[in-house]
């Protein structure tokens, strides 16, 4: 029945398809193309089925005439055999040729931006692969510009995660052992959100991560900056982190913090969010963070750090928000 009511629901669930963590965005080209099919595949096979449900209808409930008509011979090897035969040939080489491999453009030499990420319980390591050799470590926030390939090299520390950013990339497994690889060609600027798409234990729900695709010359600028050491000038506040072990865990780069159990945080105040795309990266998201992590994010592997009175929290707060 096409009440009101299924219509308001259809329409409150298509809602959802729409937004920063939607594949049906098609931000790049091949996840562009895997839309273009979903919906030639959804109305192809729509129309489809309304033809054999009027056709059902008929026979079962029409006149002589259509019961006759229906019940020739020709009628179930053209309709019921060649027709189906046909159309599923058909989609199938469309599929191919829309899908082909060489369509997207990698040059595996030249220009392509590779960045290895690494799935932590329960957060994302970021490491950005330069031409000459060098990396810059980032965490939870992957940058890159449009109108060229993106590789991705995808590995894990722990467990399986799973990486997966719908509206530029699909998925891949990132698993014990092995190094999966996920190239695509960005072709629009914007920021959206991927999610650890496998079980990966306690906090897995919450890891999360922001994806900024951006003008090349705009992620040149960004890029320099992030390779750069930290600016910060603030001894007191830095004073509060080294005194409180957290260089033991975290790399603050330019100063003596070099931990790597935990995210980099040299340029943790410019990133989008903190505790993979858990709570912003303001002072009142790391007052939040540094108070009750374990409330907010039940189970991550950093220790409470409960024993913060108020005057350290709003120094180390306004250190972070510092680290641009
Ligand atoms: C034993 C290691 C350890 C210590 C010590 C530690 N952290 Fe962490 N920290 C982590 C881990 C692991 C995470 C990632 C948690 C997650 O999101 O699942 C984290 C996350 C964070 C984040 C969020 C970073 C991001 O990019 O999302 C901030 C900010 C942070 N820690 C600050 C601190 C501060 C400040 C201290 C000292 C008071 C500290 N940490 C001490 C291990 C540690
Ligand atoms: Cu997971």
């Amino acid at each position: 029945m096409r009440s009101p009511i299924s219509i308001i629901i259809a329409i409150i669930l298509l809602a959802g398809c729409s937004g920063e963590q939607s594949a049906f965005s098609g931000y790049s080209t091949n996840a562009s193309r895997i839309v273009h099919l979903t919906w030639v595949l959804f109305i192809g096979g729509g129309f489809l089925l309304l033809l054999v449900v009027v056709l059902t209808g008929l026979a079962l409930l029409g006149g002589g005439r259509f019961k006759q008509a229906l019940s020739r011979e020709g009628v179930v090897v053209w309709l019921g055999m060649v027709m189906p035969i046909a159309v599923l040939t058909g989609l199938l080489l469309y599929g191919f040729v829309l899908l082909r491999i060489e369509a997207m453009p990698m040059d595996t030499e030249g220009a392509a931006l590779r960045v290895h990420i690494e799935g932590e319980q329960w957060w994302w390591r970021v490491i950005y692969q330069h031409p000459d050799g060098t990396t810059t470590e980032s965490a939870n926030e992957l940058r890159f510009p449009v109108g060229q390939p993106v590789e991705l090299t995808l590995t894990t520390a722990d467990v399986i995660h799973s990486f997966w950013l719908p509206a530029y990339g699909g998925k891949v497994d990132m698993i014990p052992g092995r190094s999966n690889s996920l190239r695509f060609f960005p072709t629009q600027t914007g920021v959206t959100r991927g999610q650890c798409a496998e079980y990966c234990g306690g906090a897995h729900a919450l890891m999360a991560f922001y994806a900024v695709a951006m003008e090349p010359e705009e992620f040149q600028q960004w890029l320099e900056r992030e390779k750069q050491d930290t600016r910060a000038n603030d001894p007191a506040g830095e004073q509060t982190f080294l005194a409180n072990g957290c260089g033991g865990c975290h790399a603050v780069r330019g100063t003596p913090a070099t931990g790597v159990i935990g995210p980099d945080l040299t340029h943790v105040g410019s990133r989008l969010s903190i505790g993979a795309g858990i709570l912003a990266a303001d002072q009142a998201g790391f007052r939040q963070w540094l108070a009750r992590h374990q409330q907010i994010k039940p189970q991550n592997l950093m220790p409470p750090y409960e024993i913060l009175g108020e005057d350290e929290l709003a120094l180390l707060a306004a250190y972070l928000v510092a680290l641009e």
